[in-house]
């Protein structure tokens, strides 16, 4: 399945006040639809003040921005009928500050006090988060609170079992109204606090009891929903949890993926392949690779590449030619730009998705000015629909590939080799073979066409009896 992350702010804007919402995005669904998109990833779109609605004030609500319940089962509805299935974002490792559950916390309601982690003596108020320096202990009248990703998100105590059917309700309403599936945010930090020792310490054995029993409990009601999680972090820790999800969204590998690219060095992708890729497919564990290499927390594409476009479509090459679930960043496809100072502040990375060439028209979202994505600038849909060797036609051609051969989301990769421009593999099914070559230099090199019949090439290359030159940043595949 190829999966497309959404921001509906940023999306389509179906009511000219200038934020996108769901009835904009389902209006826009056919251009997901002739993009081949399978699955669409929604960026949370409960009731929240924060932008990015990370931050929930009522998990069984529609940010009223956004729309509506009705709207969104018209969404669902309308993306069913294209066969495209809908996976919502759940944030419910915190809550916002102005969730009813806090509020009636801080106004010493017992039931509630216990959803949430509260300071006491052992409790050192400086203490910081280990991958930045943001504090994680947050005053709110006259009490402290542990509140791990800001001042505005207090984390809930899910030692508190009562908490867990909270959650589970959650699921259920969601689930009723006919979503596909859920992406787990933050799935490693349900359990991140040493509460009798007061201090930050992962508790991965606690989190994997957590996540089995809902995964349990969302598979019961539908036994085909798809649940993605989010666990940002080293192969090492990634590995605690294979299996228990249907798709892991694959951290370690996005790295691999891009400094191969950036810095023309082969020898990273095999090496991110073997480390990173190999044990999903060779059977070992049950869960797919999410493969992707930008989200809404990280510097856009185009971006890291320094806006260089045959090095984003090489990306997408790659991408779309692993074993694996394909994750795009919308925009992506489009080449739109992004840089991330601080994973705090996010907004440079979820910039309005652009429609036209001149920045503005029907549906266009202006919910913030475009800092990186100027109008004239070949980053939109109006101009690369006409343009043949566009990133986004080459993405589209890409992904009609994909579907062709579903089978890969399942192949095995064997013959893995580089030398000093290409690598290549073979991908097998069954009775289905490819093989790809990825020349991840600059400059043009040659490769063996050996016994294979058919290709495809994305980028550029030439075919010479038995070999073909390869120009730079270009892939070919061989078929059979
Ligand atoms: C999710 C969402 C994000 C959201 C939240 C909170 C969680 O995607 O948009 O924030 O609801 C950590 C968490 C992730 C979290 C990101 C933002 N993402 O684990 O769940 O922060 C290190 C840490 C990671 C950390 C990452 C962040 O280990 O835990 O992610 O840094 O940069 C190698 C290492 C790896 C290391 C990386 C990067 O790969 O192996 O360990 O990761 O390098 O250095 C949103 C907003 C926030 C707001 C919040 C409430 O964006 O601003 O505060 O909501």
């Amino acid at each position: 399945m190829v999966f497309y992350e959404l921001f509906v702010r940023s999306f389509y804007d179906s009511n000219n006040d200038g934020i996108g919402d769901l009835k904009g995005l389902t209006m826009k669904l056919d251009y997901l639809k002739e993009l081949g998109v399978e699955g669409i990833w929604l960026l949370p779109i409960m009731q929240s003040a924060a932008f990015h609605g990370y931050t929930v004030i009522d998990f069984y609500s529609i940010n009223p921005s956004y729309g509506n319940i009705d709207d969104f089962k018209e969404l669902i509805q309308e993306a069913h009928n294209r066969n495209i299935k809908i996976i919502l974002d759940i944030p419910i490792n915190h809550t916002s500050v102005k969730c009813e559950w806090f509020q009636k916390a801080v106004n010493g309601d017992e039931k509630y006090k216990n959803y949430y982690v509260w300071a006491n003596e052992k409790t050192n108020l400086k203490e910081k988060r280990h991958w930045d320096d943001s504090l994680i202990w947050f005053k709110y009248k006259n009490k402290y609170f542990y509140g791990l990703f800001g001042s505005s998100s207090p984390d809930l105590n899910f030692e508190n079992k009562e908490l867990w059917n909270e959650i589970k309700n959650i699921f259920k309403f969601w689930l009723d109204l006919g979503v596909d599936g859920f992406r787990l945010d933050a799935a490693k930090h349900i359990f991140d606090y040493d509460i009798e020792n007061m201090k930050f310490k992962y508790q991965h054995e606690k989190n994997i009891e957590f996540w089995n029993e809902m995964v349990n409990y969302i598979k019961n009601i539908n036994k085909n929903a798809i649940i993605i999680s989010e666990i940002w972090d080293s192969p090492e820790i990634v590995k605690k949890y294979h299996g228990i999800f249907d798709v892991e969204f694959n951290f370690p590998f996005s790295y691999y993926i891009k400094d191969t690219i950036k810095y023309h060095d082969p020898r990273i992708l095999v090496q991110g392949i073997n480390e990173t890729l190999h044990h999903y497919i060779s059977g070992s564990i049950k869960s797919i690779s999410g493969n992707f290499f930008t989200n809404h927390d990280m510097e856009r594409l185009m971006t890291t590449f320094n806006e260089d476009i045959n090095m984003s479509k090489m990306a997408f090459n790659i991408l779309m030619t692993l074993p694996g679930y394909p994750f795009i960043y919308y925009g992506d496809e489009i080449g739109m730009r992004g840089k991330i100072i601080d994973v705090n502040y996010t907004e440079d990375s979820q910039e309005p998705m652009q429609w036209y060439e001149s920045g503005f028209g029907p549906g266009q979202t202006e919910w913030k000015g475009c800092k990186f994505n100027p109008p004239y600038n070949f980053i939109s849909v109006e101009e690369q629909e006409k343009i043949k060797q566009s990133i986004l036609n080459h993405v589209k051609d890409l992904i009609s590939f994909r579907k062709e051969n579903k089978w890969l989301e399942n192949s095995l990769i064997s013959n893995l080799f580089n030398d000093r421009f290409t690598i290549s593999y073979i991908l097998k099914s069954h009775n289905k073979e490819i093989k790809v070559y990825h020349n991840i230099k600059p400059q043009k090199t040659k490769v063996k066409k050996e016994t294979y019949k058919s290709y495809k090439i994305y980028g550029q290359g030439i075919i010479k009896d038995n070999y073909i030159v390869l120009e730079g940043f270009s892939s070919i595949i061989l078929e059979k």
